[in-house]
């Protein structure tokens, strides 16, 4: 999974319902921050099939619009 920042804001990326791992050999999150022009690539394990949302943990970018659908199924 990758999370593509082309604004000038920083984002903290929230995705439900799964932990990612940053890098090979990096933490556990729920929530990643993407800085303005940076591209943050995570892994996850898939295996919790269903309909996830994935958003910006700024409230106000969330209700603008940065929420999105993330699904996929067994
Ligand atoms: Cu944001």
């Amino acid at each position: 999974m990758e999370f593509t920042n082309t604004t000038d804001m920083w984002h903290p990326v929230h995705l439900h319902g799964h932990t990612f791992q940053l890098g090979a050999t990096g933490p556990r999150k729920d929530t990643v921050i993407v800085l303005p022009g940076s591209t943050v690539t995570c892994d996850f394990e898939a295996d919790n099939p269903g309909q996830w949302l994935v958003h910006c943990h700024n409230v106000h970018h969330g209700e603008s619009g940065m929420m999105g659908l993330f699904a996929y199924t067994t």
